[in-house]
Order: C-alpha cells, then structure tokens, then sequence
C-alpha cells in the first residue's frame, strides 16, 4: 500500500478580460495505491481522492500478454489473437473489474437515478432541433436496471432526505467510462459465472453477508452465485442502505508493443459531486503565493 500527495494541474483559473486581474489554483490529489501479481499480468488499484470532492478509481494493467504459438499460416487473417512478435500471439481478451461501493450519501437511505442524454424532436419548443435534455429514471427494485448503455449514461445517488442550496437532494455521481462489458456469448460458461461483468451496473441492498460480485468461491460454481443470487428476491432499493457494482474494464487487443512487457494501460471510473456541495468547494485554496 502506498499514500502520497501529488499535483495534478490546473483546479480552476480565470483572468478577467477588463482588469486583466487573474487567479489560479492548483489541483492537488491523494493518492491511495497498491499493486497485486496475478498469473502473467501485474494489476495497480489506484484512488485519487481530488481538492474538490472528485473521486477517481483507476486501474493500470502491465505485465506479460499471455501467449502461444503463432504459425505463419495464419498470417495476419486469424481472427482471435494479434500478433506481437514474429511466430507468437497474443489472445484477444477483456480484464473487467467490478467495484463495490457501499454509498453513503450524507446519510444511509440513498437512491439511485439513471441518468441518459436525450434528443428533443423538433417542434414548438424545439423549433431549431437543437435542444437536448436529461432523463432521469429512479431506480425502485434490484430489477428495475435497463440493459441500454448507448445513451451516455451516468448514474446519480442521491439523498432523497437532504436538499441542497438550490433545492436539489444533494448527490455523487458515477461516471462510467461506458466500454464494453461481457463479449462472452450468454450461454457460455464464463457469462454464467462471471455474470457480474455482463452489466455496468447492479444495485442492491446492503447486506453485509454480500461482498463479491462473482460470490464466494470464485472458481468452483458452476454459475449464478454473487450478484445473480443477490437480486433474486428483488429487493426495494429506493431510500434504502445500498452498494453499487460497477463493472469497467479493458478490451485488450495486443500490440507488438505490449511485448515483451506490457506498457500499463488504464481503465477506471469517477465519482464526482452533483449538488452536493452548495458551491465550488475549493474557493479557500491558497493561491500561488499565498505560502
Ligand atoms: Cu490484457
């Protein structure tokens, strides 16, 4: 485990045009980190924990590609592992992580609200087709997720109880990167076992008996176990003690470069305050001069 500070740019600056005054505040994060070896790839678990409020979770994959024996009658036709020296490749493949995070928005009853961008028809209120708005879509039930992840989507968890300056429930929202889940068929052992990976998310009821979303014995079920079994009764989630799941990850396609050791690749997703702070909460930040 390793904790260190660093600076990371710019938090906010602005110069104003008339007076030519000017301000600037540097963004600074913690850092809360450790690497793990597992098999042939070395996997760094990354929090950043922002001046702001921001949280960010990162991922860094480096290693060694797994690989096999490339025939040159394969040429660069076959479909399934990429080349990354000559005589020898490297499978396509995906590394999904899952996050679980135990939400605690000011408060333990939280709710969850999909949040997608949509398109306005043009119209009376739209008359030049270039307005578009928000959908928001509480989540109720362990059940009630939708499968449709093409809209942009973030997911809001809000505090139905608390309310901020300008009468909003105050909330975190988690950003996604919105690659791709699960490419596995459905019917495949893996979909089956690791059925965790095949959305971006899952909401459940805190129960603290409920801490891995492929269950307790990872490699040893024949499927269903973790988060399947977790939303099988369906619980009400709505102003309830919940934990999300988020699923993210790489979908590896091997490079000559990534051989003969793999220069880290990055995956992860963000956590950022919407309406939960009543302003910017970085305004007493010292300036550069300052001390
Ligand atoms: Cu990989």
């Amino acid at each position: 485990m390793c904790i260190h500070e660093e600076d990371f740019g710019i938090l906010w600056k602005h110069t104003d045009l008339w007076t030519g005054s000017s301000q600037t505040r540097r963004q600074r994060r913690l850092v809360i980190s450790f690497f793990t070896t597992v098999g042939n790839y070395d996997y760094g678990f990354y929090w950043y924990l922002y001046l702001d409020g921001t949280i960010g979770f990162e991922a860094k994959a480096t290693g060694v590609v797994f690989t096999s024996g490339r025939s040159t009658e394969q040429g660069s036709d076959y479909p399934y592992a990429a080349p990354v020296a000559p005589g020898l490749g490297a499978p396509l493949h995906q590394h999904l992580f899952s996050a679980r995070l135990d939400m605690t928005v000011d408060g333990v009853g939280n709710r969850v609200e999909e949040v997608d961008v949509a398109r306005v028809p043009m119209g009376p209120d739209n008359p030049r087709g270039n307005a578009f708005t928000f959908t928001r879509t509480p989540l109720r039930r362990e059940s009630s997720r939708d499968a449709d992840q093409a809209r942009n989507r973030t997911w809001h968890v809000v505090n139905p109880d608390r309310r901020n300056h300008v009468g909003q429930p105050v909330g975190y929202a988690l950003l996604p990167q919105g690659l791709p889940t699960l490419l596995a068929d459905p019917a495949s052992s893996i979909a089956k076992r690791a059925a965790f990976a095949t959305r971006h998310l899952w909401v459940t009821r805190y129960d603290p008996a409920e801490r891995y979303s492929a269950g307790d014995f990872v490699n040893q079920h024949p499927g269903g176990a973790g988060l399947p079994a977790y939303v099988a009764a369906d619980r009400e989630i709505d102003g309830e003690d919940l934990v999300l799941w988020h699923t993210f990850g790489l979908t590896h396609a091997p490079r000559p470069e990534d051989w003969p050791i793999m220069p880290v690749d990055y995956c992860g997703f963000t956590l950022k305050p919407v309406g939960f702070f009543d302003r910017n909460p970085t305004l007493d930040v010292p300036g550069p001069c300052d001390g």
